[in-house]
């Protein structure tokens, strides 16, 4: 049986790759909602019933477990998708707590990353309020980093642009820290770390996710149960046109590329 990973977009793609390095022989299914992408910015309750039509998709396809590669829609429905299936469901959010210990050591703040939407969820304020006790973090939304990811927009000069008129205003060297909340943005993790001091430390979940897949697969026995081999579904219709199979492949080469 195949692991489902799903995201709004080409995002879900940083985890993967995270979990192709613990997980390599295994086969996966890819969902990108293409269709809606973005999520960050809608009404909660037409994302949500996007997240159920995509992984009743997947839960069709007879997965053995789902990693919601988006932050978004963890933050949104990962309760509720937990009782509506009875696969191992593994989520993904900012990595708040890891942040908030490497920043008090350093005497500095963390500023999290993410999308209007998981900012603005009660998870991410429970999350903070229960871990962040000396109120060092801070949070901004960057929604256009997703549009630019999207658009496969990632020549410097657009980029930079971007972020320079999203950064403006913040002191950015109060900051020890940076939590990457969404998972469309650690292909701009290079792109970040020019406009922060060189000792700043980018951090996201992808990691710890696959860290955690690996950990229950491992108790349910079903690690190495394919090849690595990789299938792509946008919005419910499996691609197979070459030339978007290949523009995939170019995402995963460039992540492989820069860590
Ligand atoms: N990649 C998603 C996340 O981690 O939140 C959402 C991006 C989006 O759809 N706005």
């Amino acid at each position: 049986m195949k692991i489902g990973v799903f995201d709004s977009g080409i995002g879900g793609l940083t985890v993967l790759h995270e979990v192709l390095k613990v997980l390599p022989a295994d086969d996966y299914l890819f969902y990108a909602d293409t269709q809606h992408v973005p999520y960050g910015e809608k009404p909660k309750d037409e994302v949500r019933q996007y997240i159920f039509d995509a992984v009743d998709y997947l839960a069709a396809q007879h997965i053995k477990a789902l990693v919601i590669a988006c932050n978004t829609a963890t933050s949104i429905a990962v309760n509720d998708l937990r009782q509506r299936y009875d696969f191992p469901i593994l989520g993904i959010e900012p990595a708040v707590k890891p942040a908030v210990q490497n920043s008090m050591i350093k005497h500095k703040k963390v500023l999290v990353l993410a999308t209007t939407l998981t900012l603005r969820e009660e998870k991410f304020q429970n999350l903070v309020r229960s871990i962040d006790t000396a109120d060092i973090v801070e949070s901004l939304a960057l929604p256009g980093l997703v549009q630019l990811a999207e658009k496969r927009q990632f020549a410097d000069a657009e980029v930079q642009a971007y972020l320079q008129q999203a950064l403006a205003g913040l002191d950015l060297n109060q900051y020890g820290t940076i939590v990457l909340g969404c998972t469309h943005f650690p292909y701009f993790k290079e792109h970040l770390h020019h406009f922060f001091p060189e000792e700043v430390d980018i951090i996201d979940g992808g990691e710890g996710t696959a860290r955690n897949l690996y950990r229950i697969l491992q108790q349910r026995s079903q690690i190495g149960e394919g090849t690595g081999q990789i299938s792509y579904v946008e919005s419910g219709v499996i691609i197979q046109d070459s030339k978007q199979l290949d523009a995939y492949d170019q995402l995963l080469l460039r992540l492989s590329a820069s860590s």
